[in-house]
């Protein structure tokens, strides 16, 4: 059952916030990725580095259409399509997806923030929206793995605003809540999978390690979610769901 949302997790993700499904990728679809990040393709094409406080670059490479290729395949890869769409009890839309290249030694951090923090800026009408952390190196507390506070997606939309060179919430809230929400060490194997909710808090520490930290992260938007028109940028169309031989192709 790895693979599958089920009750109980639904239930997981309800009270906290996020789920992970270990294990979700096999190793040779992992590997296929981390090759494509290797020989160039949209991952160079999109490549740029936002700094964190102490200056190191924590360098991502993002697109909002879906494309044809290997990331395309994961972004609609029935296991995730399927399972955001039983997260959000709705038909979803792919809204974009980004590979951090949190690498060995320099990757940076990120500050303390809701996605949806983010995107109510850009238009978006509910947090009806959900983001899937792909681990594709082993995520670790000394590589800098995400960290969350459970829980803390019930508390709305916080507001956001310049912290450092990057957009976060207010660190002051951050202390006094972090009183009262445990914060979760998300560590994760190559391949696993972390659904987590649009006002999740979330965090990550600089990469001081000897290892790269890369993943793929793909965040969707439920399918009747309403983008302001002055600001849409986004896909309206339900997300395609690929079939389970579009993966073999990965290997
Ligand atoms: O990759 C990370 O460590 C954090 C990424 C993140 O917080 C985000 O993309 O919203």
């Amino acid at each position: 059952m790895n693979n599958f949302i089920t009750m109980e997790r639904m239930g997981d993700y309800e009270r906290d916030g996020f789920v992970l499904l270990p294990d979700l990728f096999s190793p040779p679809e992992v590997a296929a990725m981390l090759g494509e990040i290797e020989s160039g393709g949209r991952v160079v094409a999109n490549t740029r580095g936002n700094e964190d406080t102490t200056g190191r670059k924590a360098k991502l490479a993002i697109w909002h259409e879906l494309g044809d290729d290997i990331w395309a395949a994961a972004s609609t890869d029935p296991r995730i399509v399927n399972g955001t769409r039983a997260l959000l009890g709705e038909e979803v839309a792919f809204f974009h997806g980004k590979v951090m290249l949190k690498e060995a030694g320099t990757g940076g951090a990120w500050e303390w923030h809701q996605d949806y923090g983010y995107w109510y800026n850009q238009g978006f009408v509910f947090p009806r929206m959900i983001s899937v952390f792909v681990a594709l190196d082993a995520s670790t507390v000394e590589n800098g793995c995400l960290q969350v506070l459970k829980g803390s997606h019930k508390l709305g939309r916080l507001e956001h605003s310049k912290v450092g060179t990057q957009t976060g919430a207010d660190p002051n809230r951050i202390d006094a809540l972090e009183k009262l929400f445990e914060r979760v060490n998300c560590e994760m194997t190559p391949g696993s999978a972390l659904f987590f909710h649009s006002n999740l808090l979330h965090t990550s520490g600089p990469n001081d390690s000897t290892k790269h930290r890369r993943s793929f992260i793909i965040c969707y938007n439920a399918l009747g979610n309403p983008q302001l028109a002055e600001k849409q940028t986004s896909d309206s169309r339900p997300c395609p769901v690929g079939s389970g031989s579009d993966i073999l192709k990965f290997a």
